[in-house]
């Protein structure tokens, strides 16, 4: 079974290396790139899932993904926790078992790897992307890297919760999709959007499980079930360690957030379960949760997503 030390946080290169070992190792998981960010990284995703005999069988899909903002460093944690969960727990726990026959689950550790580098090389509270343009910003005169890739996507693209001056954290860039890394993922997310069940984009802090929509205090159509599922997860989740979490949607929860991910992926992609979820801590830890939280923090929020993925697999099974 595969020992990942998840007792600091892990750099880039390690990620990546963890994962094409992992890949090299188990039958189960494959590591490919979705396509490459401003700097030239690859965009690491891997792909979980039993081995069918059946090759003409598609299986539904779960996306998983985390980093967007650089400096929320328990999110690509966390990810590489569900990595190792979902292998190492296949012969010993059924409900895993049965959720890595039953779909393909892509997860996707650093969505934003030139963020996430910068915050170790340079300044830990780094935000956004790192790419340059000559754009001033018309307040400060000042030439600003980064875009926000939470606020990158074409949907309500630059609207109110979005900002047009390149040195704020929440600049929406000079147009949507100017980011190559939210134009990998959603090309991505497009190839397979009727296959995806649940998609859940995962930032700190907090302790929210969000659903769209972040451009709109308005709420989605399918409101009721995202709600209803998030609560039922939370509570699960509540159950290891006693966290709470809120749900709700973006705008309502926390404040309007235009050309966020998740609006699009419900709206455009049409992934009825769309979340964003921020993880812990909540207050004084901030950004700077310590390592030894990883494993507590990896532990109760895979309770949330096994409960999730078997109640999606139980919702198709009753439209049968
Ligand atoms: O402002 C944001 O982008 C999110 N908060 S954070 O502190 N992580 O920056 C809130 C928006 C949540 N929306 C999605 N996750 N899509
Ligand atoms: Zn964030």
């Amino acid at each position: 079974s595969q020992q990942f030390m998840l007792n600091h946080y892990h750099t880039n290169d390690e990620i990546n290396g963890m994962v094409l070992e992992l890949a090299a190792s188990s039958p189960f998981v494959t590591a490919s790139s979705i396509g490459t960010s401003y700097e030239g990284r690859p965009l690491t995703i891997v792909k979980i899932t039993t081995p069918s005999n059946d090759r003409s069988l598609v299986k539904p899909a779960i996306f998983l993904e985390a980093g967007m903002h650089a400096r929320e460093w328990i999110g690509p944690a966390v990810i590489i926790y569900f990595i190792a969960a979902l292998v190492n727990n296949y012969n010993v726990d059924p409900n895993v078992r049965a959720i890595v026959d039953h779909f393909d689950w892509y997860l996707m550790p650093v969505s934003n790897p030139d963020g996430y580098v910068y915050t170790f090389q340079w300044d830990r509270m780094w935000r956004k992307t790192r790419s340059r343009t000559e754009e001033q910003d018309v307040s400060s005169r000042r030439a600003c890297a980064g875009v926000d890739p939470n606020r990158n996507w074409d949907t309500h693209w630059g609207e109110r919760g979005a900002s047009h001056k390149p040195c704020s954290i929440i600049y929406a860039g000079q147009e949507a999709f100017s980011e190559p890394e939210v134009a990998a993922m959603a090309r991505f997310l497009m190839g397979r959007k009727s296959r995806i069940k649940l998609a859940i984009d995962f930032h700190s802090n907090g302790q929210m499980w969000l659903t769209p929509y972040g451009y709109t205090r308005r709420y989605p159509m399918d409101f009721e079930a995202q709600y209803m599922l998030a609560v039922d997860a939370t509570d699960e989740l509540w159950k290891v360690n006693n966290t709470i979490y809120i749900v709700g949607s973006v705008a309502n929860s926390i404040y309007r957030a235009s050309g966020d991910s998740i609006d699009w992926w419900y709206d455009v992609a049409g992934i009825k379960y769309s979340y964003g979820v921020e993880l812990p801590g909540k207050g004084y830890h901030d950004f700077i949760l310590p390592p030894s939280r990883i494993v507590p923090v990896g532990v109760e929020t895979f309770e949330a997503i096994k409960y999730m993925a078997l109640e999606v697999m139980r919702e198709a099974v009753e439209r049968e």
